[in-house]
């Protein structure tokens, strides 16, 4: 491989446009030279901008001998179609989340890099790259509060695109949560379930809103996560770990205060892409060293499984009212 890692983009949509100006304007081991998209225009006009190749369709993309490494940032469904095509080229694939749609497709993928003998996925679970969230994770590990017991979490949006539905807000949404909890608890979940709750009006009962996930871990540890999908004040995202001695608070990202007329405030910011801007950055910063030292370190497809699997769990319990236990296979030593 060259000293930079030549980058080719499937998905043009404003998520893969996103990020291809963060590449391109930060990430100085990476050149992006290839996208595609299924809606051609959409890649062609990217391609232009940048001056950069366009191919018909991403498995001409992946199969391109100038591209080392490929971003996925097409419609979720096509997600593990693609991985699954770079590992048959054995190139190493950054796929935004979800992994794939079902944790069947997920074991295919875990089953074909496995085969590959090396890490090659890396999945976009960014808030592991939140300042925020690892400053939680680095405290609770320093040991001082004992033993963590339980997680309180609230994930709120604004508004959604219109076609939106209720298992969204667990496959694209609450899945965040899914992967953030497991990681600041470094356990694996036992069940989980979702439970009624009053519903907003201002979904107009298009789909549920909001949804209340409740899971526990093998250790025993419960977790709730209030997932609101449309007509929150802002876009906030809230995450409380409880552990013997104390709390840790998920900290608001970096906002000038005002105090004036006897209150104190700061701005909430609406816009997910935004208060994650800096997580996404420092993602794909240390992406792109992994894959120049050849060996990735950040969220694995793995995670993608797990997250999958107690997704599926969730939407299940939806359907049968109950705790549903979250089934997975044995860790393949890869991912330990
Ligand atoms: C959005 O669809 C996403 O993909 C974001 O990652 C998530 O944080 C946000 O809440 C969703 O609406």
């Amino acid at each position: 491989m060259e000293k930079k890692v030549r980058v080719g983009v499937i998905g043009c949509g404003a998520i893969g446009r996103d990020h291809i100006r963060r590449l391109v304007g930060l990430v100085a081991e990476v050149d992006v030279v290839a996208v595609a998209d299924f809606v051609p225009e959409a890649a062609q006009k990217v391609a232009a901008q940048y001056g950069i190749t366009c191919y018909a369709t991403g498995e001409a993309l992946i199969a391109a001998p100038e591209v080392d490494a490929v971003l996925i940032t097409s419609a979720d469904p096509s997600h593990a179609g693609y991985v699954l095509e770079c590992l048959k080229h054995q190139k190493y694939v950054f796929c935004e989340k979800p992994l794939a749609q079902t944790a069947a497709d997920c074991e295919k993928i875990m089953q074909a890099e496995l085969a590959c003998g090396k890490r090659l996925v890396q999945v976009g679970f960014m808030r592991r790259f939140d300042r925020g969230y690892a400053a939680m994770k680095q405290r609770i590990a320093e040991g001082k509060l004992g033993d963590p017991l339980m997680i309180h979490a609230a994930h709120r949006n604004v508004s959604q695109a219109p076609g939106f539905e209720t298992d969204y807000a667990i496959t694209r949404v609450a899945i965040h949560e899914l992967d953030i909890s497991r990681w600041l608890l470094d356990d694996e979940y036992a069940t989980a379930q979702v439970l009624p709750v009053r519903q907003s009006k201002a979904t107009r009962g298009e789909w549920l809103n909001p949804q209340m996930v409740m899971l526990t871990t093998q250790s025993g540890q419960r977790i709730d996560i209030e997932v609101q999908t449309d007509g929150a004040y802002a876009y906030d995202i809230q995450c409380q770990v409880v552990c013997e001695n104390g709390i840790v608070n998920l900290p608001d990202p970096a906002a000038v205060v005002t105090r004036t007329g006897a209150k104190c405030s700061f701005d909430i910011l609406t816009d997910w892409s935004q208060r994650f801007i800096e997580a996404y950055d420092i993602e794909f910063q240390q992406w792109a060293q992994a894959v120049l030292n050849n060996r990735l370190t950040g969220p694995s497809t793995w995670d993608g499984y797990a997250a999958c699997v107690a997704a599926d769990a969730v939407m299940l319990s939806r359907k049968t009212g109950k705790p549903e236990p979250v089934n997975m296979i044995e860790k393949p030593e890869m991912y330990r």
